[in-house]
């Protein structure tokens, strides 16, 4: 919603005949809201409504439309050529418009509604024109020029896999359509002349056919080699077929273009993957991929879902435990499960005992200008995860991503992780035991704590699943962001009390010996932090930990530690912001990681000279290196990966 009010989108309107509104969970009750303002400006308009959000069930069909006198007509599955449809039929007779032949659609009777038979999937996109090449978008980019940096990007459609959480894991688009090559490419080189960076592909299966898909790259990467545009491609890539996704891959690094690589394992229990009907979706060769792409210098994020049916505290802790990598290419992202209207998860809420709380989807990295502008139906415990399991799993969960993937204290926990074998899953819960256990030693870690309480309390209350903090000026986070934006405000208090804790691990986990090299690494994390101030810092350690985390951290093989001083050049790069508060706003909201800085061993025997920044080809990354200014509200929302 570009507008600042519904007020200002009807002020818009000039006595509409027809209104078509999309319905996503992320705006539906400002769609339900805005359509009550339409009919009573414009009593005559009839109001349609289309997009995964609308039911499809009869019952909950009636509810919505009992709830909603606005809306004349929904439109299921899709809708191209149904609206044009329903457009040519109210056109014949404005005064008496018979729905009754169209198919697709729900349409009100004089005794309540009427649903007709389902339109048959669209076989050949040809009879759908593309709005970028028919001039449709024209006059949107030029009004929202400013504002808009990245692209939707359709090449196919549908989903062979049947997951019960997702929209599409029916069996209704089980079959993947496909748009004509020459149409698609012809839609990036839209892109490219416009110089638009950024683009999301909508597919749930990129590089399913292989060969295709391939071409289509090819294609693609010749017309970005002109003139670097677009640089970006969020792909959700298909599954089971890794190899040909590193291939595909690679094409699009000829030219410089960074993509995200995705694992999508959701969970890796079985007994969940067989309730979300996931099990088809191969396991096996999961942890070779990910060192088959680090190795390619491509980065990697494992996306887990909390909580889903079956899964248990335990079987949660030991998939997350199963999913990190102490690689500086990894990531690990942990979804809450949402209840999505028409899924096989919602049909089976009752036999998983899944309980919810509605919450307001707050737009993360954003100041939200509505209040409750859509809804997530969030999943807060099962019969299997209890909801006091759910909190312990989700406080874990996101202290671990800030302190881990944020890298806030990633190298200590590598190193107690890798050299003592000390789970990370127990570091993180010994944390959060130690700061509830001594309140008084730690100002910063306590109030991180209090923020992660506060956002399971703000779900538990049906408010929001993000949240502000006391510096960030109403720019709402999701948890570990928001963690991390609050230590990195903070950033010498934080590492003292860290230091603190990490020295109380070592003793309560018996690993005395370790304590030298935890301090070194976490001081070396420090240094590594991107920091507002630029220019070169000498830093020295007591042992080797520096150089050996780097190496390890970056894919090497794991090297002897020993009390050896050593020198570390740290080099912080320029940036272009004043305010230091705006500049940890920017970093936290930059990606799934920070950036850590350049660093030089200075000492010739573990001489590893690198630039990290260079080293992280990881498609969150190098978007906001150095293009967030350009339109940080869009470009953050497209971050936010949904599940594929
Ligand atoms: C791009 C995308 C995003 C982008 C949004 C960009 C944007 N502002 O549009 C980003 C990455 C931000 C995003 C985020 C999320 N997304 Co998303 N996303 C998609 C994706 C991949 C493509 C949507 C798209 O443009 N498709 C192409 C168009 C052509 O298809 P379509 O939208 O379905 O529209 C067709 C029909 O539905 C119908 N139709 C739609 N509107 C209308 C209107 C009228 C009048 C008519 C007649 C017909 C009609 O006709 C269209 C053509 O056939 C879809 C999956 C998919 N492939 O569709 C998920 C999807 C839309 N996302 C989904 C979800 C759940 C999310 C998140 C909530 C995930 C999460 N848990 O965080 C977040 C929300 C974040 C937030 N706080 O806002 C769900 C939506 C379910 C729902 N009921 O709304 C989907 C379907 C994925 C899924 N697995 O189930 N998402
Ligand atoms: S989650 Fe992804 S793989 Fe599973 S049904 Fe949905 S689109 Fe397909």
């Amino acid at each position: 919603m570009l507008e600042d009010t519904l007020e200002g989108v009807l002020d818009e309107m000039e006595d509409p005949e027809v209104v078509g509104l999309t319905c996503y969970v992320w705006h539906f009750l400002g769609v339900q809201e805005l359509s009550r303002m339409i009919k009573e400006k414009f009593p005559n308009t009839l109001i349609v409504w289309g997009g995964p959000s609308l039911p499809q069930d009869p019952k909950r069909i009636d509810e919505l439309l009992k709830q909603n006198y606005a809306v004349n007509i929904l439109v299921h599955m899709e809708g191209e050529i149904t609206f044009s449809e329903l457009l040519k039929v109210f056109l014949s007779n404005k005064n008496k418009p018979d729905f009754s032949y169209v198919e697709g659609i729900t349409y009100r009777t004089p005794f309540g509604f009427k649903t007709n038979k389902p339109r048959d999937r669209i076989m050949d996109f040809k009879i759908v024109p593309s709005p970028y090449l028919t001039g449709v978008f024209g006059s949107v980019m030029k009004r929202y020029e400013h504002f808009i940096i990245g692209i939707l990007w359709e090449t196919n459609r549908g989903c062979p896999f049947t997951c019960s959480f997702c929209d599409w894991g029916n069996a209704s688009v089980n079959r993947v359509t496909k748009l004509d090559t020459e149409r698609v490419v012809a839609e990036i080189k839209w892109a490219s002349d416009r110089k638009i960076h950024y683009v999301y592909c909508t597919d749930a299966n990129y590089g399913i056919s292989f060969k295709r898909d391939f071409e289509i790259t090819r294609q693609v990467v010749d017309v970005i080699k002109v003139n670097g545009f677009p640089n970006t491609f969020v792909l959700n890539w298909t599954k089971n077929k890794h190899r040909q996704v590193i291939d595909i891959a690679d094409k699009f690094r000829e030219a410089n273009v960074a993509t995200n690589t995705t694992i999508s394992t959701q969970s890796f229990n079985p007994m969940t993957l067989k309730a979300i009907k996931r099990d088809n979706i191969k396991l096996a060769e999961y942890a070779n991929l990910k060192e088959a792409y680090h190795q390619k210098g491509l980065s990697t994020y494992t996306e887990l879902i909390l909580p889903l049916p079956e899964e248990t505290l335990e079987t949660f802790l030991s998939g997350f435990e199963y999913a990190i990598t102490p690689r500086v290419y990894d990531q690990i992202m942990v979804y809450p499960t949402v209840i999505l209207e028409n899924t096989h998860l919602q049909r089976t809420m009752k036999q998983y005992g899944v309980q919810t709380r509605m919450t307001a989807v707050g737009l993360n990295r954003r100041k939200f200008k509505f209040d409750r502008f859509g809804e997530d139906e969030i999943v807060v415990g099962t019969n299997a995860m209890p909801i006091s399991d759910w909190k312990i799993a989700y406080k874990v969960s996101f202290l671990a991503l800030s302190l881990y993937n944020l890298r806030i204290a990633f190298y200590p926990i590598v190193l107690l992780n890798q050299y003592f074998n000390l789970k990370v899953t127990d570091i993180i819960q010994f944390i959060i035991n130690e700061v509830s256990k001594n309140i008084e030693k730690y100002s910063v870690m306590k109030e991180v704590s209090d923020h992660l309480d506060g956002q399971i309390k703000s779900i538990l209350d049906g408010v929001s699943s993000v949240s502000p903090t006391k510096l960030s000026d109403g720019v709402a986070f999701t948890p570990h962001e928001a963690s991390t934006f609050i230590m990195a405000s903070e950033l010498d208090t934080v590492y003292s009390e860290l230091e603190i804790i990490f020295d109380k691990l070592c003793d309560e986990f018996g690993c005395d010996k370790a304590k030298s090299f935890v301090k070194d690494a976490l001081y070396h994390q420090k240094s590594t932090l991107p920091s507002f101030k630029p220019g070169v810092k000498e830093h020295n350690y007591n042992t080797n930990v520096p150089a050996m985390i780097d190496n390890l951290t970056r894919g090497g093989d794991i090297g002897p530690l020993i009390a050896k001083p050593t020198k570390v050049v740290v080099k912080h790069g320029e940036h272009e912001f004043e305010d230091k508060v705006e500049f940890n706003r920017r970093r936290v909201s930059s990606g799934y990681t920070l950036n850590l800085s350049d660093v030089t061993f200075t000492d010739l025997e573990t001489m590893i000279s690198d630039n990290r920044s260079a080293l992280l080809p990881n498609a969150r990354n190098v978007n906001m290196a150095g293009e967030f200014i350009k339109s940080d509200a869009l470009l953050s929302s497209l971050t936010d990966s949904p599940d594929k």
